[in-house]
């Protein structure tokens, strides 16, 4: 069932983490409108922020009253509140199983690595930006390995899974860290783009060309 009022998403046109919740907004095709939070500014840790999330960062939601914070709780809320038809999130023990290991990898090395080393590019960001990407390139390897001969990270089809990893994976070259190497990446963030809807992050002026 469609929400009654629109979705309200709580972001920064630049993070990846809201980027996520937005792409999951689109993909269902959920009435949505975008709140931006001014992080430069800190607006994210003033008080009437911190109301909707504790931890002062973005993204959040607000669907009628029923507020979530943190991008992967968001994906998981809305693929199950208006994925009546459960293919997003399968009800499935090993498929829901398969899912959550990759929703722990986009909330761990996806962070250290690739969208660390966006940070240290993209916003000047005092991180160790040789070490975040290393990181990114281990990651890179595991993930093309994982991809070989599959169109999608779980299953035939898209999942939260594909979602949780798109963003930051491929905003990876504004971190320096190049895709080339990689065929079966670049072929999965191609099929992700092509579902309907889709619409990427917007590119910083550092660029995705690395
Ligand atoms: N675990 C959170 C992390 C969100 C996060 O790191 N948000 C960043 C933007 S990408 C933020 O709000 N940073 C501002 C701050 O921490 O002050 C999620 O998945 O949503």
């Amino acid at each position: 069932m469609a929400p009654m009022i629109p979705i309200i998403l709580y972001g920064f046109k630049k993070s990846g983490h809201s980027h996520r919740a937005e792409l999951m907004l689109r993909l269902l095709d959920l009435h949505s409108e975008f709140r931006e939070v001014d992080l430069a500014r800190g607006e994210q840790k003033t008080e009437t922020f911190q109301k909707l999330n504790p931890f002062g960062q973005v993204p959040v939601i607000d669907d009628g009253g029923v507020i979530v914070a943190d991008s992967s709780a968001i994906l998981v809320y809305l693929a199950r509140k208006y994925d009546a038809a459960g293919r997003w999130l399968p009800e499935d023990a090993e498929a829901a199983a398969r899912i959550q290991r990759w929703r722990s990898v986009a909330q761990g090395p996806l962070i250290s690595g690739p969208a660390r080393a966006r940070l240290f590019n993209v916003f000047d960001a005092p991180v160790d930006h040789a070490q975040a990407k290393d990181l990114a390139e281990k990651l890179c390897s595991t993930l093309e390995r994982a991809l070989d001969g599959v169109s999608f990270l779980v299953g035939p089809h898209a999942t939260i899974a594909d979602v949780a990893l798109y963003t930051y994976a491929a905003h990876a070259p504004e971190g320096g860290v190049t895709l080339e190497p990689y065929p079966n990446i670049r072929a999965w963030l191609g099929r992700i783009e092509s579902l309907p809807r889709f619409a990427p992050m917007p590119a910083t002026k550092v660029g995705l060309a690395a």
